[in-house]
Order: C-alpha cells, then structure tokens, then sequence
C-alpha cells in the first residue's frame, strides 16, 4: 500500500518536474505558466532592500519569476564584459539565497547587443568573456540564465542565433543551468517583425537558427501596446516558430518617469494566459507602487477567462492599503493610462469625472443653469483634496517617497478646480474683482508638460479642467475688452 502511494506521488512529481524543466514547451493542460516581473526598465536600479520586498511579494502574489535586467546596471548592459566588483557580487549572492529561501526563481539577464561581436577572434573572445560572466554569477548561486537583444542597432539575426544555441548548450553541458535560456530578441514586437524586408529578414533568420527549446519573449503589436489579441500571439508564434513568453510593459514608466502607472493590467485575451509559458511584467522604478499593478497581473494570469480589470485593481488596492484604500483608489484613479507617442496603454484616468466635466462646460458655454454638476464636482474636488492631504499624512515613507510630486499635484488641481467652480460663480453674480482674484489662482497651476520627468496626472481631466477654466476666463476678459 504505502509503495502504491509512492509509485503514484514519483509519477505526479515526477511528470510535473519534466514539464517545468521545459520553458519553451506550451504548458501542459491545467499547468500554469511561469509568471512574475523582469526588472527591465531604464532607471535608477532597484535597491537590495526594494529586492527582497518584491521577492516576498511576488511569492504572496502566487508568482515565481524574477527576471533581473536593469538597463542602468553597468554590469548588465553598457560594461557587459566586466565582471561585477566584489561588493555588487555578495549582493547578488544574497538575493539568491533570498530567493531560493522565498521559493521565487532568480533569473540573471546580460544584454550584450550593445557591442557583442559575432565572428572571428573577437567573437570567440567576447564569447568566452559571456561565459566567464555567467559562471562569476552561477557561483553566487543563480542558475537560470537569459540574454536580450532589444533596443540595439545591429541585427545580425542568424549569427544572434547561433551564438544562443551554442551559449545555451554550453550552460547545460557546464551544469550552470537545468533549463533553456530565455532571450529577447531585436525584433521583439509584431510591428518591427513584420515591417518592410531589411526587418523581415532578422525574424526570419533568427527563428529558422534558433534551437526551438529557447525561450523567446514578445511585447506584443509595439514595445507597449493597448493589449495582446489571441490573433497577434497566433501570428507571433507562426513568425518565431514555437509558444512565446510575454514580456508586459505595464506598470512601467521609463518613457514617461513623471507619470505613476498606477492602473490595472488590461488588455491581455483569456487564452494569451493560456498559451504562453512565461508572464513578465515589468514594473517602473518605483517598486512598491508597482504592486497595484502587478496584483491584478497575477489574477489575470490565474483567472484569465473571469478577469475584471476594474474589479481587480480595486481589490489590489483594498488588500495593499487597508484603511487608506478610498484615498489611495481616489488618487491612483487619476494615474492609470500612460500616453506617449509610441506608447498607449492602460485604463483611463477617472472616465466618470470626466464625463461629469463635460457635460458641466457644455452648460456652462451655453449659459445654461449647471448648479447640480458644479455641486457635484464641488465635492469632488472637494473629497481628492482631502485624500490627497490625507495620504500625505498616512502613508508610509517609502511609499509617499514614490509619490510625494503626485500627490501635491492632485491636491493643486482640487483647489484649483475649487477655484474655476468659484471663479464661474463670480462671474454670473457679477463679482468681477473675486472672479479676477480667482483666475490668479489657478494661472499659473501646470496643465503642459516640457519634460518627462515633470510630475503629471489626469492630465484628460483634472489637467484639462482647469485648462479650461483659463481658457474660458481669458474668452471671457477678451469679450469684456471688446465691448469697451
Ligand atoms: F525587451 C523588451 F521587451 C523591452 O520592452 N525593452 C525595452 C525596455 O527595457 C523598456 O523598459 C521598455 C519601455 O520603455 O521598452 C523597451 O525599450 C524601448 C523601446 C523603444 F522602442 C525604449 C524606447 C523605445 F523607443
């Protein structure tokens, strides 16, 4: 009896390790996909200490990945070829062992592309540098490996691709690893996949050389689309030849640093979550206010068919900041959606308020009685002051360090949006010289942005709001001018 059980737990675990082993395969029925972040963004490098909190955190969240590829690790990308200093390599030593302790998988990054060469005597030198450096790191106790080659100038993608076969049996034959690298590869997204020949051709060659057990990640339609159809995963997996692993780019705000990506992850089909092998996130610079996001990646991934965005970013929200949790949701509200050129992602900022908004300026143009929608967004405003200060006071450090500018931002606009509720009533009374003292208070408020790195929100709606309200007082002072 006891031997039968045996029998039957070696076949359960022992079937399930072979699955597991195998990153490139689809997952088994019923398996889940590896999931969990890749520190992947351009930025300050996350501390150890901002480390170890989301190895716990990833674990609490039923996730098991963390990829480390910080852009700005010397070490990782621009300097590829040295070797970490000491101090940097005990570091690394004591998030594996944190790691390993958590039950989270460290997985090393290097991004040589910069300047790797790929034949002759330099490429077999820069190889073996490669190599040297994964064994400087394998000593620290990391045994899973990854190479990416995005964001770089040349592609070379056959010569790419024979290098990671041959890196990638090297690793196994070396018993640095026990599972197949995880690359990225130049063209990452579908849009550079498929555009014009010179770009066709790198996909080509790079899937037609590459050992199919590797494991290729993939953004999606660009670097950070809307979200990821069942049919461009369909058309990925036909261009590269095998399952893709997906590299998300929400909450990350690298491209745009003055804006929190504090929204729910949206966007992805049910059956992405059950095709791909691999889930990344990657997350902005500021990893505690990450998790909001990262929380409702997790429940896309293990409830990909009943998933409620909205639903689940609230929820996050509850879980992470209990009796702040209505301050917090009023203010991450109002940092969701991230616009930028080239990037368009996330859920809209306060869709609601903004609709309030327009049907209040649209009365207010018209000469029409508007006293509900000004009574409703008195208290609006009235309640994202008051959380705004709130937070300020509440929460805790580490966490107000990531959002302090926001967070005075949010308050700015409610009392300038208290002001123009105020400055629009003036000038019905007839009360010019309080209407005139009203638009010097909401001047000079910032609704345009010179530079990334200025801190913004709501820019669609609070931002807009006030916009507004100048513009409409300076119509308003043009037509008065004209009539004397
Ligand atoms: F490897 C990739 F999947 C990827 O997304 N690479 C970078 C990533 O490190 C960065 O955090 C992310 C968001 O900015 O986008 C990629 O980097 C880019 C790509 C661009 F097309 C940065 C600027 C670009 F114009």
């Amino acid at each position: 009896m006891k031997i039968f059980l045996m029998l039957i737990l070696a076949a359960l675990f022992g079937s399930a390790a072979v699955f597991s082993g195998n990153g490139a395969a689809a997952p088994a029925q019923g398996m889940r996909p590896e999931s969990g972040i890749v520190e992947g963004f351009y930025g300050r490098p996350w501390t150890e200490g901002e480390r170890r909190m989301m190895l716990h955190f990833l674990r609490e969240q039923g996730m098991n990945l963390y990829v480390y590829a910080p852009k700005d690790d010397p070490y990782h990308r621009e300097k590829w070829r040295e070797p970490y200093p000491l101090e940097e390599m005990l570091a690394l030593k004591r998030l594996a062992a944190e790691a390993r302790a958590v039950g989270v998988e460290l997985v090393f990054a290097v991004s040589p592309g910069l300047d790797q060469r790929f034949s002759g005597w330099a490429g077999e030198v820069d190889e073996k540098v490669l190599l040297q450096k994964l064994e400087a790191v394998h000593e620290m106790g990391i045994d899973r490996f990854a190479i990416f080659f995005d964001d770089i100038e040349h592609k070379e993608g056959e010569a790419q691709a024979l290098f990671l076969n041959r890196l990638n049996k090297e690793l196994l034959a070396r018993s640095l690893t026990e599972k197949p690298l995880i690359v990225v590869p130049t063209e990452y997204f579908l849009q550079d996949m498929k555009d014009g020949s010179r770009t066709k051709m790198y996909t080509r060659e790079f899937a037609a050389h590459l050992d199919s057990e590797i494991v290729v990640l993939f953004t999606g339609e660009s670097v950070v689309p809307e979200g990821i159809r069942s049919e461009d995963m369909t058309e990925a997996e036909r261009l590269y030849g095998r399952k893709l692993g997906i590299w998300w780019n929400y909450p990350v705000t690298d491209y745009l640093p003055g804006k929190l990506a504090l929204g729910p992850v949206q966007g992805l089909a049910a059956d992405v979550a059950e095709r791909t092998p691999v889930f990344l996130m990657n997350p902005m610079e500021k990893p505690y206010l990450s998790r909001i996001a990262l929380a409702t990646g997790a429940e896309w991934l293990f409830s990909p068919s009943t998933y409620d965005a909205e639903a689940a970013w609230r929820t996050a929200i509850r879980k992470q900041y209990g009796d702040l949790a209505d301050e917090m949701e009023a203010f991450a509200l109002h940092s969701r959606r991230m616009e930028k050129d080239w990037a368009h992602t996330g859920a809209p900022d306060a869709p609601v308020l903004k609709e309030q908004m327009e049907v209040f300026w649209h009365k207010v143009e018209r000469g029409e009685e508007a006293a509900a929608e000004e009574a409703e967004l008195a208290r609006e405003f009235r309640r994202l002051k008051d959380a705004a200060k709130h937070l300020e006071a509440r929460l805790p450090q580490e966490i107000l360090a990531e959002c302090l500018p926001q967070l005075q931002l949010l308050a700015q606009y409610a009392e300038a949006g208290e002001a123009s509720l105020a400055m629009v009533k003036a000038r019905r009374e007839g009360k010019s010289a309080q209407e005139k003292a009203l638009y010097q208070r909401i001047e000079g408020v910032p609704t345009q942005w010179q530079e990334k790195e200025e801190p913004r929100l709501s820019e669609h709606v609070l931002a807009d709001f006030i916009a507004k309200a100048k513009a409409w007082e300076r119509r308003g002072i043009l037509q008065i001018e004209k009539r004397m």
